[in-house]
């Protein structure tokens, strides 16, 4: 079982304790939202960023608040507090709640709120040596079938693509859109970084990453950025590829299909903006400990 505390509908549990209902339509039809969000020298990063982008997924699919958003926000701080941890993985999700065995929304009637406070490392030490990748044989699902910002409790798409990659003894998949154009990763936006000028995917067909729009302000005073659609090819004549998520941070590609990514090391751009990144993570943030005279920022 993982470190930590679990706060569900008010209460506070130890990870094993904590429970939510068979009945949940977030268990029984992925009906729910989440959002994943780290600490770091006990302050939340993008907190304000996370809540807004949570609210809106919930708006999309018709999932009302089980509470206003601040009140949210605070059960997240006091979350994050409670766990004694400095460094760490926020996972809040809210679900539809109980309902019966039919999938109509309408018949829960309470959503739940249900915050998740551990630690999380995704690559490790690949963070500095980089990351293998396969191209996904599975799509990812196009926006009219479902808009990309509902970070929704129904990740088998992703989660098809990361098997591809397991199977294949990769770190990471990168999916395709229904056009063929190069999307995002299982849990990640992705950059291409070509001739100096750094490249991401537009977010019409991905999750409008939290990271992604970091890097993309970090960027902008160093490096020409272009937000713009590309193909497999493109990906693989690159000089740098990295990927980004509030879980994975910033990672390089080094490999895709078996094919190395220019020399097969991490670039400088790449290293050079994991190191603003990391500054900024550092340095910026919601304090977990309110009271105690430091400020939010
Ligand atoms: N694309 C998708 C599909 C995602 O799920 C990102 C991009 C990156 O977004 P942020 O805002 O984190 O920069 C995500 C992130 C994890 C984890 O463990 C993250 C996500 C989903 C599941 C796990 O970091 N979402």
């Amino acid at each position: 079982m993982p470190e930590g505390i679990v706060y569900v509908d008010g209460a506070y549990f130890p990870p094993a304790e904590a429970k939510i209902s068979v009945f949940d339509h977030g268990l029984l039809y992925g009906d729910g939202v989440f959002e994943g969000i780290r600490f770091y020298n006990s302050r939340i990063f993008k907190l304000d960023e996370h809540m807004a982008r949570m609210a809106h997924s919930a708006e999309l699919i018709g999932l009302p608040l089980p509470m206003p958003i601040e009140k949210i926000k605070a059960a997240i701080v006091e979350t994050a507090s409670r766990s004694k941890l400095t460094d760490g993985y926020i996972r809040p999700l809210i679900t539809r709640g109980p309902g019966d065995l039919g999938l109509d929304p309408r018949k829960s009637k309470a959503s739940s709120l249900v915050v998740i406070c551990s630690t999380i490392s995704l690559y490790g030490s690949k963070h500095m040596t980089g990351l293998s990748a396969i191209i996904a044989k599975v799509r990812r699902v196009p926006p009219s079938a479902l808009n990309p910002n509902v970070k929704s409790l129904n990740y088998l798409n992703n989660i098809l693509a990361k098997s591809e990659a397991n199977a294949k003894g990769a770190d990471e998949a990168i999916l395709l859109d229904i056009d063929a154009y190069v999307a995002e990763a299982s849990a990640d936006n992705i950059f291409v970084v070509k001739g100096g000028t750094i490249y991401s995917p537009p977010t019409s067909t991905n999750l409008v990453g939290i990271t992604r729009q970091t890097i993309l302000d970090l960027a902008k005073d160093h490096y020409p950025t272009k937000v713009e659609r590309f193909k497999t090819d493109f990906l693989l004549t690159a000089d740098e590829i990295f990927i980004t998520g509030t879980g994975g941070e910033v990672a390089p590609i080094v490999d895709i299909d078996g094919q190395k990514i220019a020399d097969g090391k991490p670039g400088p751009v790449t290293q050079d903006l994991q190191k603003r990144y990391f500054e900024l993570v550092r340095s910026t943030g919601t304090s977990i400990h309110p009271n105690n005279g430091h400020g939010s920022h």
